[in-house]
């Protein structure tokens, strides 16, 4: 009898996992789109239709290449200015956030929720190095203010997630990510906190596995069985973020794409970023947006 390797033993897990929670099969929709062919008949609705049936989608070619340097620009002068370490959220910091207005402090939550923060925070465990700049648009030039405006709630997108489900969708602030060289971070996972959808806009080029894309699990946003045995496995296991770790791998994607691209997301579906190689920077503008239900 030949034995398995652990690679076949996962393989395994993850598939009789899937059998139990009773998942529908991967579709075969494709989940790559250019915007540079948004003319053609058709691109719209495969847009949307990708987006029902994976929860991920992406348009390569979303921003332009002027635009997405001029964002870059501004977000690397704010970053020089903000170099004076000022209060540590033990939960989610290390001891390095940096605030705009300088004499408010507030910790992790406060800055993700609260509309006029500008924050900038390094996560702590188990996302060590992870720089999110809350409220990213209140560090820009008015001008990039609209660069913001125009590529999220300004765009097709609210178009795209109109009838994705009962909610009712609202952008929330927005906020940028910047990982530098960090080969480990959190692992696959949903948002617990946030079931809402995110918007991704890539401000630099993710091209390859080493520079370390966002990465889906197709399919996964829509199975509540299988969400639910991971959290239970995750709960047990003392899993700090909520655990998506088991689910067929042939679902996985890495979203591979130049700068200006964009990702729609649904963070209910098993997600993470992936990682780093050392020397590798990731850039990525993000749309936070939130579904109510019943104006709640
Ligand atoms: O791309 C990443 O680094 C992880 C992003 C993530 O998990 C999220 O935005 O919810
Ligand atoms: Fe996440």
């Amino acid at each position: 009898m030949r034995t398995l390797s652990t690679d076949d033993l996962f393989e395994v897990m993850d598939i009789a996992f899937e059998e139990m929670a009773g998942c529908e099969p991967l579709k075969d929709t494709p989940y790559v789109y250019d915007w540079e062919r948004r003319a053609e008949n058709g691109f719209f609705m495969g847009v949307k239709q990708a987006f029902l049936d994976h929860g991920f989608v992406v348009v390569e070619n979303f921003m332009t290449e002027d635009k997405v340097a001029k964002l870059r620009e501004e977000v690397d002068t704010a970053l020089a200015e903000y170099d004076e370490p000022i209060n540590g959220d033990k939960e989610f910091s290390d001891e390095r956030v940096f605030i705009s207005p300088k004499n408010i402090a507030p910790g992790y939550a406060e800055m993700r929720d609260k509309e006029g923060v500008a924050g900038i925070n390094v996560r702590a465990v188990p996302d060590v190095g992870f720089i999110d700049i809350f409220n990213v648009h209140r560090l820009l030039s008015e001008e990039s203010k609209e660069i913001v405006e125009e590529h999220g709630p300004g765009s097709f997108i609210p178009a795209i997630i109109s009838g994705y489900d009962d909610r009712e969708w609202c952008f929330d602030n927005p906020n940028l990510y910047l990982r530098r060289s960090m080969g480990d971070c959190a692992g696959w996972h949903y948002d617990r906190a946030y079931g809402g959808l995110k918007a991704f806009v890539y401000l630099t080029d993710v091209e390859t596995v080493d520079d370390g894309p966002y990465s889906y699990a197709l399919g996964t946003h829509k199975e509540e069985k299988l969400r639910a045995i991971n959290k239970k496995i995750g709960d047990r296991t003392g899993c700090i973020y909520a655990f998506y770790e088991f689910f067929n791998r042939a679902r996985r994607v890495h979203a591979l794409a130049k700068k200006g691209a964009l990702i729609l997301s649904d963070q209910a579906g098993a997600h993470r970023g992936w990682y780093q190689e050392q020397g590798h920077e990731r850039y990525i503008l993000v749309y936070m947006i939130d579904g109510l239900k019943n104006g709640k």
